[in-house]
């Protein structure tokens, strides 16, 4: 089949964020638009003459077509081999596996995560390196200065490989496994936990477990692993088949988007576990009857039980955090004398603690929980973590965190989203308020005193990489903070992100509501920064 060269001339808008290039599918819709990024991609990898490429994605309204193109332009391009999930599917945690599996030079996720799917919502496509994990910011940037300057992009005459059909297909030369986008993942799973303690927990009567998939790409995740080889009831995996629309849903695993299963979870006769991933399967919430996880304490929790689980037993090396996320988890590092971390927002930042064996467990307070067994948050990992940890204590999950609190103290945490505010306002906001900074410092605000305010600056420990500007935050004494930031996933306008966290080891004072713990902080907050007179908006969007 014939490389043909076409001619292109560059989009302005192709920088990818947070977790790669997130747009409306109308505009992956226009000419080039697509092709572009990933040759710009490819151009940033330097020779890729007879490499292994992954494709797969989560499953959203174009993902097939992105699919077939990348498979023509990897061809063009000379990749020697392409991986592709059956029907073009795979979840960002199971492409991650297959990556490190098959030692490919690397991947392409088609994902927009959480954000809403169909002809009107969003699209989205990253980069992942040879470790398995998100492309760090040099090849991002890269792709991004390529993408300025793009001429034209190779990809082979139309040809369509048949995505359902699982075996080996050839296309230009190049070779195209199609592979279930289950079995290795699944594979890994059972190498990780005990699964004969846990099917002997979900096959027990007095058991009850719900996992919302949310009309998303873990439906068939879950259902093999939790309902197949572990033997959960079946119906245990709702919203289990994934849908191009999503079902019109939000599949973002939180208080407000998983409403079905939160109004069950917190209902008369609630199971004991709940559990929900998000459109790609890269995050997870954890509910036990009436109690919710906060994700920074999923992680503390976890890396505190971490020995119950076969393949954390003999200890973990360290353990990362975001930085907006809780401190609950450093006081768990603290404790058994390891390294803790604060990275920039974005999971690409733990690949090099990861690789160089610096942090074994790594968590973001956006519902994001995972370890070295991969280079991406795994949603269904962290639910079978916490089964595993169910299976082992034998209690519910309301007394684990309420005996981790009695043992660390509590985070008190909560974070304030913003959604679809005008960019310019936020912007502004942004300048005005870091501004303020070096004038807080010494003061007092909600009654306690400002130890610090910055801009953070991220130096990667590994490879001294300087990562700045990743958030504005405002540190107390007495180990308080107040965090803001823009969202660097969004599509529409500007999300302005307000993270609060207070710390708590008063015995009688670990079970107040939170956002009346916090309140003081929030208002605060307000008053600083001006969120309510410069944006009209009298409260969040989404409060987690
Ligand atoms: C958000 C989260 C961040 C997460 C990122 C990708 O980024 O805050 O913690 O890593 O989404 O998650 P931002 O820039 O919008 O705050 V996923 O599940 O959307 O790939
Ligand atoms: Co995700």
């Amino acid at each position: 089949m014939a490389v043909r060269t076409i001619a292109t001339i560059p989009f302005n808008d192709q920088k990818p964020g947070t977790s790669g290039l997130r747009k409306k599918v109308t505009v992956f819709q226009q000419t080039h638009y697509l092709e572009n990024f990933v040759q710009s991609t490819f151009d940033s990898l330097g020779d890729v003459q007879g490499k292994v490429l992954v494709v797969g994605g989560d499953g959203r309204f174009y993902n097939e077509h992105a699919v077939q193109v990348i498979l023509n332009m990897a061809a063009a391009n000379g990749f020697s081999r392409a991986i592709v999930g059956q029907n073009g599917l795979l979840s960002t945690p199971a492409a991650s596996c297959v990556i490190r599996k098959y030692h490919a030079f690397g991947g392409i996720i088609l994902s927009a995560s959480h954000n809403p799917a169909g002809p009107n919502g969003d699209f989205g496509i990253k980069y992942n390196i040879s470790n398995g994990g998100p492309a760090p910011e040099g090849i991002t940037e890269a792709i991004f200065a390529n993408s300025q300057t793009i001429s034209n992009y190779k990809i082979i005459d139309e040809a369509t490989i048949s995505l359902d059909v699982i075996g080996t297909q050839s296309l230009g030369g190049m070779t195209v496994d199609i592979i279930d986008p289950v079995d290795d993942y699944a594979d890994l799973m059972a190498e990780l936990f005990d699964f004969d303690a846990i099917s002997a927990l979900l096959t027990d009567e007095s058991f009850q477990m719900r996992f919302d998939a949310m009309h998303a790409i873990t439906g068939p995740y879950a259902k093999e692993i939790l309902e197949n080889k572990l033997g959960a009831k079946a119906g245990t995996v709702i919203n289990g088949t994934p849908l191009t629309d999503f079902g019109n849903g939000h599949p973002d695993p939180n208080l407000t988007y998983a409403k079905e299963l939160v109004d069950e979870m917190f209902s008369d006769n609630a199971p004991t576990l709940g559990a929900a991933s998000d459109g790609d399967g890269d995050r997870n919430m954890i509910l036990g009857a009436n109690f919710f996880v906060t994700p920074s304490d999923s992680l503390a929790v976890m890396a505190a039980n971490a020995q119950s689980v076969p393949a954390y037993k003999s200890g973990l090396t360290g353990i990362a955090r975001s930085m907006p996320t809780s401190q609950a988890p450093d006081r768990v590092a603290e404790k058994l004398g390891i390294e803790s971390h604060e990275t920039p927002t974005g999971w690409k930042f733990f690949g090099n603690l990861l690789d160089a064996d610096r942090a074994t467990l790594c968590g973001e307070e956006s519902f994001g929980t995972g370890s070295n067994h991969i280079r991406e948050k795994d949603g269904l990992w962290a639910v079978l973590f916490w089964l595993n940890i169910l299976a082992v204590r034998k209690q519910t999950v309301s007394e684990i965190v309420g005996q981790h609190w009695l043992e660390y103290g509590r985070n008190y945490y909560t974070r304030h989203d913003y959604e679809s505010i005008p960019s310019d306002i936020a912007k502004q906001l942004m300048v005005d308020l870091e501004a303020k900074l070096p004038s807080l410092i010494g003061r007092d605000l909600a009654g306690k005193t400002v130890g610090y305010a910055d801009n953070f600056s991220y130096t990667d420990p590994v490879d001294n990489s300087i990562s700045s500007n990743q958030g504005l935050r405002i540190g107390f004494e007495d180990g308080s903070r107040i965090i803001l930031r823009l969202s660097g996933t969004g599509t529409e306008g500007a999300t302005l992100r307000v993270y609060i966290e207070s710390y708590e080891d008063d015995e009688n004072k670990l079970h107040q509501e939170t956002q009346s713990a916090l309140q003081a902080l929030i208002s605060a907050t307000d008053e600083l920064a001006g969120i309510t007179s410069r944006t009209g908006r009298t409260e969040p969007t989404v409060i987690t």
